[in-house]
């Protein structure tokens, strides 16, 4: 069995963080790799060691295989974590690491080639039983025939690419007449966009909620899930909010899809972290959306509920180690909510913002985790993901864990560029999330009507929502639980031969 004494982690901002503090734990030594772009970033300082790449933009630093493999060879790094983005779920990238003899921590190729392809994903959930959204599991040759297809299912359709996924390249057509024009631009789109003009068809489901499941597999056939989270609140196919668990599926349901997310995590062999997005329709139907073959950016809201640290064990897994817990140990606690701090301007469509982080100061207190990639002083630029950090809270309620998220909002300190943290206010704020009632179509429901009538008005950034920003929570309901109380005490077979409390 490999030992993994150094990892290289090919990634930059608060995900590069967030391993390499796993990696510490674990007393592995950990390589960095920067850009131009990266040389002072925390995630370089942090590391034992790191590599240049590269200018800035990603296509010429952390997206060239050669040099990531190479910055692994100049280190004598055993393994490397992609991350999420970048090469994370490349089969090219993971294959390349295998033939190199560097331990990829992630799934196999062909684990990622499978789910990366949605029509070879559909045939695989189907087969493992997986219930999915009435359409096909084959791409769209003849028109007609599809055309016969959709009105089988019923419009309105939805036309998705093969190559695609988190909303690239989808079409919804209400309407037969509009049918065979959509399929032919889609495919044109898919073409230019992934070099593949595969698409197909499904049903469209009007006002989903995105839930999704955390599944872990190790290389012995033990595969296990660790809950769920709500994601509904997207913009443009990003999520802004996350939460766990989800307040819309019951038990049994909730028991239904775990069952089916391992399902279909056993259907591609699949080894690592991974999850299995689910779409819900308000009669409470699931259907299999897509599965992600990498560690997500929202999986501390899983880690919180769960006392449970995905990247140490996606390492253990990776070196071919078994789970070290069964399903019966994996038990839930409390609620948890994560807000994706991010370099935009909510009010002018969340466009990216740039430049000098002038003042940067983040919260802290009982129950508040914050996964940041940047440090005051630096500079913004346009070449990365404009996500700087993730504001996480836990409570034993998830009115609790609402509570301290619009006090840690408000005492996030961020001048300079702007950020989503008065967006993020909002939502709190907002009596339908505050009931826990909401879904995908969230942003446009109830922020776009607000936002229209800030634009209007006065400045948004004094406006209404500034105040929210401002004012200080005191409700706290005086309790002071912290992620300690969780339940999930250590007993013997939670050490691994680190001897560390995962
Ligand atoms: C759908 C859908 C409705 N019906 N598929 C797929 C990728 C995701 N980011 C958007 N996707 C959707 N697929 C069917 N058959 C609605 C969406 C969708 C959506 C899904 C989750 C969260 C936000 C969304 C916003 C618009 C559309």
């Amino acid at each position: 069995m490999p030992t993994i004494n150094r990892i290289l982690v090919a990634n930059r901002g608060e995900i590069a963080v967030r391993v390499i503090r796993t990696c510490k734990d674990l007393g592995i030594n950990t390589v960095a790799v920067y850009s131009d772009a990266d040389k002072f970033s925390p995630h370089v300082l942090l590391a034992d060691q790191s590599v240049h790449i590269g200018e800035a933009p990603s296509a010429k630093s952390y997206l060239v295989i050669d040099k990531i493999i190479q910055a692994a060879k100049l280190t004598a790094a055993d393994a490397i974590h992609p991350g999420y983005g970048f090469l994370s779920e490349n089969p090219v990238f993971s294959k390349r690491c295998a033939d190199e003899g560097i331990l990829f921590i992630g799934p196999s190729a062909s684990s990622i080639e499978a789910m990366g392809d949605k029509t070879k994903a559909r045939e695989l959930m189907s087969a493992a039983g997986v219930p999915l959204p009435p359409g096909t599991t084959e791409a769209l040759n003849d028109v007609d025939e599809a055309s016969q297809i959709a009105d089988s299912i019923g419009y309105p359709v939805m036309i998705k690419a093969a190559a695609g996924g988190g909303g690239k390249g989808m079409r919804i057509v209400r309407n037969p007449a509009d049918f065979a024009r959509n399929v032919s631009m889609a495919q044109s789109e898919a073409l230019s966009a992934f070099g593949d003009n595969r698409v197909y068809v499904e049903k469209y489901l009007e006002s989903p909620h995105h839930i999704e499941f955390q599944i872990l597999a190790d290389m012995h056939g033990n595969v296990i899930h660790l809950f769920d989270r709500e994601c509904s609140i997207q913009r443009r196919h990003q999520k802004v909010v996350e939460e766990a668990p989800s307040m819309f599926i019951t038990e049994k349901m909730r028991s239904e899809m775990a069952d089916a997310a391992v399902a279909a995590a056993r259907s591609c062999n699949y080894t690592g972290a991974g999850t299995i997005e689910f779409l819900v329709d308000k009669h409470r139907n699931f259907y299999f959306l897509e599965m992600n073959t990498r560690l997500q950016v929202e999986h501390p809201v899983t880690e919180m509920i769960t006392g449970v640290d995905l990247v140490a064990l996606q390492i253990m897994v990776a070196e071919g180690l078994p789970l070290p817990m069964a399903q019966e140990d994996i038990k839930r606690n409390g609620h948890a909510i994560e807000c994706r701090i991010c370099a935009e301007d909510s009010f002018e469509n969340f466009l990216p913002s740039t430049g000098h982080l002038k003042r940067y100061r983040i919260p802290s207190g009982p129950g508040v985790r914050v996964d940041s990639g940047v440090e005051e002083g630096q500079e913004v630029s346009i070449n990365y993901d404009p996500l700087l950090a993730k504001l996480v809270t836990w409570g034993s309620t998830r009115d609790q864990a609402r509570q301290r998220m619009k006090r840690a909002l408000s005492e996030y300190d961020v001048s300079g560029i702007k950020t989503t943290i008065p967006f993020c206010s909002f939502v709190m704020d907002e009596p339908s999330f505050a009931e826990g009632e909401y879904d995908t179509h969230f942003v446009q429901e109830y922020f776009e009507p607000v936002k229209a009538a800030l634009n209007g008005t006065i400045d948004a950034h004094a406006g209404i929502l500034g105040a929210v920003l401002l004012s200080k929570s005191t409700n706290t309901n005086g309790r002071t639980d912290t992620q300690s109380t969780s339940p999930n005490t250590p007993s013997a077979w939670w050490m691994n031969r680190r001897n560390m409390l995962l």
